[in-house]
């Protein structure tokens, strides 16, 4: 199959589902051509079958916003036309769904079939705005199949969209190559120098954009609250707009020399080895990549109920879940789990088994060409 993927490919969940998507497309045969305004990031090696199109978005003085989704579907078409493309796989059904239809209909070849994919933000946040609901509806209704990430975003999706058409739900993967507990103890022992951390001390874990819905402060309270009791340290790695504030929250808690901030990693797979347990205490979270990421590196997690965390642990048997904006209960979680080696290791051993069968890369993968498969055969 020729396909077409269109995404935003700097960091964050959705690039990096689409990123990896395209790669085990191509490992499996088919020519896949990424079509965005940059590489995506994930995307560090040459392979045959990947072309790569970049979209440039001139800013021309007589435009006072530059004509990002124009230019981008003027391009998708353009890529139809020239490689006779099968499928397009949109990302976000603001603006890429739409971006594809139009697209299409610029293009010669109309057969060629829209999968788009709902990642979240384009719904919990975007689909607030009434302004854009008719948008969001009108992506959704003129794809041929829509999915998103979990049963809880499929379910806000109906509720805040009331789209005609059925959407699919197909959960995020991890590349198991990428994210193992493969040396994890020497690796753990070297990071724990080399940010001075002593030996036996427990390591919490969070790594985002540090946007205001990621509820950063929360998981400062939290570890607050945990170290009373356990001999514990606290990582962020990453960066965003909260980060003043999480760092002055962390001042005014006096807890600097516990608490390490360690800015953007291409090696994030090594902190998630670092670290005992991963939180991740979201107002809003559709499914939770990098915690799945985490769990996939050997870290116990913590999460909220927000979206769809509480699809990806099973509360009590492979992490914790406790409601939006309850830190304390969080701490009495993390204590229990770590002040008791028995409980974490069987609990560390149950998390590995389960998410290996549930978010398997090549099972999801699969699910995905299926689909493409359904559109090539016009079911
Ligand atoms: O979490 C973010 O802010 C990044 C965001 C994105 O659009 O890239 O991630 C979203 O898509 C990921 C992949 O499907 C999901 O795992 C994340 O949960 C989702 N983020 C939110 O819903 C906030």
């Amino acid at each position: 199959m020729k396909i077409g993927i269109t995404c935003y490919p700097s960091v964050g969940g959705s690039g990096v589902i689409a990123t990896e998507l395209g790669i085990q497309m191509a490992r499996r045969g088919h020519e896949v051509h990424f079509i965005s305004s940059s590489v995506p990031f994930r995307l560090e090696h040459n392979y045959d079958n990947i072309y790569t199109h970049r979209t440039e978005v001139n800013d021309y003085s007589v435009f006072k916003y530059p004509p990002y989704d124009i230019t981008l579907s003027s391009k998708i078409s353009e890529i139809i036309d020239r490689y006779e493309l099968d499928v397009i796989h949109m990302h976000y059904a603001i603006p890429h769904a739409v971006c594809g239809i139009l697209a299409r209909q610029m293009s010669k070849k109309k057969d060629v079939g829209i999968v788009t994919t709902l990642h979240g933000t384009d719904i919990t946040v975007l689909g607030h705005d009434m302004s854009l609901v008719s948008a969001i509806k009108f992506g959704i209704d003129n794809s041929d199949i829509t999915t998103s990430v979990s049963s809880s975003l499929t379910e806000e999706t109906y509720g805040l969209i009331q789209p005609e058409s059925e959407i699919e739900t197909v959960y995020n993967f991890v590349d198991e190559s990428r994210f193992n507990t493969g040396k994890r103890d020497e690796i753990k022992q070297k990071l724990k120098e080399k940010l001075n951390i002593p030996k036996n001390s427990k390591v919490l874990m969070h790594t985002s954009n540090f946007r205001k819905i990621k509820n950063a402060d929360d998981i400062v309270r939290t570890f607050y609250e945990t170290s009373k009791e356990i001999d514990c340290h606290l990582v962020f790695v990453g960066d965003g707009p909260d980060m003043y504030s999480i760092r002055s929250l962390v001042s005014s808690l006096g807890i600097e020399d516990r608490v390490h901030f360690a800015g953007q990693q291409s090696d994030v797979s090594s902190y998630y080895k670092l670290s005992d347990a991963f939180l991740l205490l979201s107002a809003k979270e559709s499914f939770g990549l990098a915690m799945l990421e985490a769990m996939y590196c050997g870290a116990v997690p913590v999460g909220s109920t927000a979206g769809g965390i509480s699809e990806v642990i099973k509360h009590k048997e492979t992490g914790y879940v406790v409601e939006v904006g309850d830190y304390k209960q969080a701490a009495a979680y993390l204590i229990e789990l770590l002040s008791d080696d028995t409980l974490y290791e069987e609990m560390q051993d149950k998390m590995l088994k389960d998410v290996k069968k549930r978010f398997n890369m090549d099972s999801i993968v699969t699910e995905y060409e299926n689909l493409y498969t359904r559109l090539l055969a016009g079911a």
